[in-house]
Order: C-alpha cells, then structure tokens, then sequence
C-alpha cells in the first residue's frame, strides 16, 4: 500500500517537472522567435525603436565603451544598425500634388503690425537655417531658389518673410530665400544682382527653378504657385500701384521665374543697366527674341501689394535705358552670364534666408560728350 503511494507520489512528482520543463521550452521558443523575426525583418515590421529593444535585450556596449575592441565592433554594429534601419524607415514620399490642397485663396497684407526676428523665428520653426525648406510629406517636383536684389531694406525684409514663407509651405514648394546685397554705396543694379543669384544659389544646391522678386511686392492671393513653367513666367501682373493691372503688355518687372534652359537660353539678365529703370524691358525683349513667349496668372490671382516706399539713394533713373532698350538683340549676347563679373564678399546663413553680399563694380565712366 505505502509502497503503491510512493509511486503516485513520484509520478506526480516526475509530471510535475515534466511539465515544467515544457513550460520553460515553450517561454524560450517564444522569446527565441520574437528576437528571430526582428532580427532577420521577417514580417518586414523593422524600425529603429524594435532594434533599440533588442540592442538592450542582448546588451550591446555602446559606443563609447571602456574596451577599445568591443567599442569598435559594437559602434560599427550601431553604425550598420542605424543605416539598415534608415533604408527600411525612409519610404519613398509621393510626388506633390499640382493644385496644393492647404491653400486658402485671398490673403489680407498689410503692413503694420509690429514685425520683429522673435516673431518671425517663431512663426516658421520648421525652416532650416538659410532659408530652406522641403514639404515633409510629398516630393515636390521642382527646387526653387527665391532671389531678393538687396541693399538697405530691412523694413521690406521682414514683412517679406514673414508674408512668403507661410504661402510658400502652403504650396507645397522645396524652396531656399537668398538675398543678394549689394555692398557699397554706388549705383545699384537689380539685374546683374539677380544674374549672381543664379550662380551662387547653384554653389548650394541643384537648383532647377529660379524665381527673381522684388524685397516689397507680396502675392495676395497663394494660388499664384511660386514654381516655373512651360514658358518664362512672370507673377506680378496685377499690382496695387498700377490699380492691379498689367501697366503694359511687355510688362515683365517684380516678380519673375525661369527655369535653367530658359534662363540660359536667353544669356541671363543684363549686366550692364545701372540704377532705375529698364533692365525688366529688356529681360522680357530677351525672352521674345529667343522664341518664347511670357506666362502669367490669372488676373484675379496674380494679384500684389508693394510696401510704399520712396526712390532709395544711388538708384536715380537711369537715363540710358530707353536707348539701351532699344538695342537688345545685339546687346543680349555679348552682356549677361557669359560677361558676368563681380567678387564675392560673404555668404551667411541666417534662420530664415542665406544672405550674399558681393561687390558688383560701378558703372563705367560716361563717354565725354561732344
Ligand atoms: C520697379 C519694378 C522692379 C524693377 C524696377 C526698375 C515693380 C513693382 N517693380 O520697382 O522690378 O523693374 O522698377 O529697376 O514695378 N532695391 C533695394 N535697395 C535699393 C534699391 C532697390 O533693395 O536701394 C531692390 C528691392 O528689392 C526693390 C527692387 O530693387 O524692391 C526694385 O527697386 P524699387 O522698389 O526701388 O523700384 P520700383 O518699385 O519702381
Ligand atoms: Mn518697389
């Protein structure tokens, strides 16, 4: 009998184990298979957060450990772990769409409302330093560089950035500000500043669209999409100052874009008008003797406010350029980007645009008369 329950006894017992030791197996099987799947992305559910779970699962020393040979293994297993996830995690975006989705149409400008840096930085945190940004959720199929002619205008600048970089991140562009400043007091030339935009921007990235604007003209209306198109574009057709409307038909200032072959195809912009006047006539005579023709916007949407201001210093009108206008044809091949000549001073990059400053020259003495 004792001995018949010394059995039972024992067989439970031996169950017992048995049982645990299935237990064991299975928790093991379990957490071998978890490691298993992560490891080798079976289910392609990989991300850095899941190897980071792991790194601490198997305790891998971190980069900067004690012992020289596991460091040098472990940073390089960090290295290769950061890549491999960088791979898998970045998914290709979808290209933008065209017509933007966020965009609100009219806008009310005016200009004043206290603007200071504190609020601008404050307003647009997702721009990078100089004056860059990319939409975060779709490709966008252009880079545009945004190039401001510049000299003393601070007062413009900030209504300018703090109007601009909104609209642009509405519009869904990849985008980088760049003012061109003049240094010195002498004569001011928009157009040959505006040719050095073009080839200092392309110093910093692989721009494909160039978009040329005044410091004081705003787009009231964010339909008016600030990339390049089939033909030359030009933006500001309707402007406050005309009573938003086109003054002439050849009307090509404020606000213009072209594309690299359009730009090139035309030999750039003039270098050769120095102060007002002039030097938008004979862009837009330049785009029309080389076989294009000038894209605008709708009326209704190419609408702007220019911020009042009074003729600066050192850009009197300058009295050549209805002769000068006169001679493009010629002109156009010998003066633009192949005769471009100027030194450049200092770039810097500021939170919301890259500042260049360069020495452009005077204009040459004028011919004794007679
Ligand atoms: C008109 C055109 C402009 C250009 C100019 C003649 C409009 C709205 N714009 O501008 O595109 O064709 O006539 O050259 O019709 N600037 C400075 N500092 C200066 C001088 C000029 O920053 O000391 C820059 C600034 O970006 C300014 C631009 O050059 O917006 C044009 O000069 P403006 O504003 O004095 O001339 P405006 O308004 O007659
Ligand atoms: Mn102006």
């Amino acid at each position: 009998m004792t001995r018949l329950m010394l059995g039972r006894t024992l067989e439970r017992i031996c169950k017992g184990i048995l049982l645990l030791c299935l237990v064991h197996f299975a928790i093991m099987m379990i957490l071998y298979w978890d490691v298993y799947i992560q490891r080798f992305d079976i289910f392609n559910r990989f991300n850095t957060r899941n190897y980071s779970r792991m790194s601490h699962f198997f305790n891998f020393s971190k980069p900067n450990s004690t012992l020289p040979t596991l460091g040098i293994a472990s940073d390089h297993f960090l290295a290769s772990e950061k890549s491999e996830a960088n791979v898998t995690t970045e998914k290709p975006l979808p290209p933008c769409p065209d017509v933007p989705p966020g965009l609100v149409g009219r806008l009310l400008i005016e200009f004043s409302t206290p603007m200071t840096q504190e609020r601008l930085r404050k307003e647009n945190p997702d721009v990078k330093e100089g004056g860059r940004y990319s939409p975060p959720d779709c490709k966008a199929r252009q880079k545009v560089a945004i190039i401001i002619p510049y000299r003393n205008r601070e007062h413009h600048l900030k209504y300018w950035l703090h109007y601009l970089h909104p609209i642009l991140r509405r519009q869904k562009i990849d985008y980088g500000i760049y003012i061109i400043n003049q240094h010195g007091d002498d004569t001011f030339n928009r157009a040959k500043l505006l040719n050095i935009g073009y080839k200092e921007v392309l110093k910093d990235a692989d721009y494909d669209c160039f978009i040329f604007s005044d410091v004081d003209l705003i787009p009231m209306d964010d339909r008016n999409l600030y990339h390049c198109y089939d033909q030359p574009r030009h933006f500001a057709i309707a402007m406050d100052k005309f009573g938003f409307r086109l003054p002439y038909a050849g009307y090509f200032g404020g606000v213009s874009g072209l594309n690299k072959t359009q730009f090139l195809k035309i030999n750039g912009f003039p270098n050769e008008y120095w102060g007002w006047g002039g030097e938008d006539d004979d862009i837009y005579n330049r785009i029309t003797l080389n076989g294009m023709k000038v894209s605008r916007p709708d009326v209704k949407i190419g609408r702007y406010r220019m911020i009042k201001h009074d003729r600066d210093k050192h850009n009197e009108p300058n009295p050549q350029r209805f002769t000068k206008i006169q001679n493009t044809k010629i002109t156009m091949h010998r003066d633009g980007m192949n005769s471009l000549q100027y030194h450049l001073i200092e770039t810097v990059r500021y939170p919301l645009y890259t500042n260049i400053t360069v020495d452009i020259g005077k204009p040459p003495p004028r011919p004794p008369r007679g």
